[in-house]
């Protein structure tokens, strides 16, 4: 069937269009955000599905609470350990932070980044469970490999969420796109037991505030019209890219929500926060976002830290500290082999007991990623910090990498 080319008289101001003589609309660039639904947590409940619908929080220290219940339970299958066997956050001592809750345990205030102790008095009956970084980065790859089979231009934004840009993809149109929407979710589910929420929107700042409208398995579909209704009203702050620091700057100018934005002008802001940054305030106030669904993103440095359970000091806490550095280095190290980089700049970094940081690294004339070698490296860069001081996190970093 021809489409008829738009005649001039379309565009005039008042003239209704002609109804097209097609049934396909037009392509709309639909962009999709996806975020995993309390994604530690949920992955735990693969292991252990006797939790499902209780508060669980996941933080702590590392395997110690798994491997005391196995000990317990030796012989019995993880999904068939009574459920009292498992700890309590009430009798959880230490200042580990919670990487996440279940929905349950939100319902009590507990949520990402709270200290453990401060949970454990909004909810002493969460079980908690460690951390098992392992895991979830397995599953991680496991949903995106998921996506990919079905639309191939996504942006990896981390362990568990991504952009998905659905304009070319059969099918992405219909709904606005809820109808692919629906179809990933059901595919991850089937392949991984895992669900997760996603907004579809004209563009990438839309779709990420879309995907918290309606978690867990949640779809949210935002139109350009929608605007007014369905962002306007929301804080500032929903913002990805307006961050604790502009807020406050923003209420101090009275502007709360993301409307009272909107309604000051692009002179305005760009006067107080710069031409760049004032710009793209305005832009995105209006929901307006160009910015592409980028499919390979290379990383810059592959690092990984611990903070300990208390204080450690150079020389008395010498073989604990030894031990903690070498795990580090051959982390670091697993995480190059595995993604397939090599990196030149080894760096390590601290943080003392007082919480101010350093970082100290050193950049070899060869790429590595053989642990001994970043082990190495890192060594001599430790010796340029002032170790008589306690110190409460230890980092090792690689950066300049290369693909192998
Ligand atoms: P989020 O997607 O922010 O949270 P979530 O998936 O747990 O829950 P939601 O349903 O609201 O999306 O973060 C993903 C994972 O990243 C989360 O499961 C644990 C980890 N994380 C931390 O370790 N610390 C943090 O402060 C946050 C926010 C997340
Ligand atoms: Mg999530
Ligand atoms: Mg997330």
């Amino acid at each position: 069937m021809q489409v008829p080319e738009p005649s001039l008289f379309d565009e005039e101001d008042d003239a209704p269009l002609p109804a097209r003589s097609t049934s396909a609309p037009a392509t709309s660039r639909r962009i999709a955000h996806l975020d995993m639904d309390a994604f530690y947590a949920s992955v735990e409940l693969l292991r252990y599905p006797q939790l499902q619908g209780l508060p669980v929080v996941i933080g702590g220290s590392r395997r110690r609470t798994d491997d005391a219940l196995l000990k317990q339970h030796e012989g019995l299958p993880l999904a068939e350990i009574p459920i009292e066997a498992f700890p309590l956050l009430k009798d959880y001592t230490g200042r580990g932070v919670i990487t996440t809750a279940t929905y349950p345990a939100r319902q009590f205030g507990v949520g990402s980044a709270m200290g453990l102790m401060k949970a454990a008095k909004l909810c002493p009956q969460a079980i908690l469970l460690p951390v098992d970084f392992d895991e979830y980065r397995r599953y991680s790859r496991r949903f995106k490999e998921v996506i990919l089979e079905i639309a191939p231009v996504m942006e990896d934004r981390g362990v568990d969420e991504v952009y998905i840009d659905f304009t070319e993809v059969p099918g992405g149109q219909r709904e606005s796109g809820r109808t692919l929407a629906r179809l990933i979710q059901k595919s991850i589910f089937e392949a991984t037991g895992l669900t997760c929420s996603i907004g579809v929107a004209p563009n990438k700042l839309l779709a990420k505030m879309a995907s918290e409208f309606n978690k867990p398995k949640g779809i949210s579909i935002v139109q350009v019209s929608d605007l007014q209704e369905k962002i306007w009203p929301l804080p500032c702050r929903k913002i990805n890219g307006i961050g604790p620091k502009t807020d406050e700057k923003l209420q101090a100018l009275s502007i709360s929500t993301i409307g009272e934005l909107a309604a000051r002008s692009k002179g305005e802001l760009v006067e107080r926060f710069g031409r760049s940054y004032g710009a793209w305030l305005h832009e995105a106030a209006w929901g307006r976002d160009e910015r592409p669904v980028v499919t390979e993103s290379e990383p810059v440095s592959v690092s990984r830290e611990t903070t300990f359970e208390r204080d450690l000091h150079a020389v008395r806490d010498k073989a604990e500290l030894a031990a903690i550095f070498t795990s580090l280095c051959e982390r670091v190290a697993a995480d190059l082999q595995r993604k397939g980089y090599e990196g030149r700049t080894i760096g390590v970094k601290l943080r003392y007991a007082d919480f101010k940081s350093v970082t100290r690294d050193q950049t070899l004339d060869f790429h590595t990623a053989d642990a001994q070698a970043i082990r190495h490296a890192a060594g001599l860069c430790l010796k340029r910090v002032d170790l008589q001081r306690r110190f409460r996190l230890l980092g090792v970093r690689v950066g300049g990498l290369r693909k192998v």
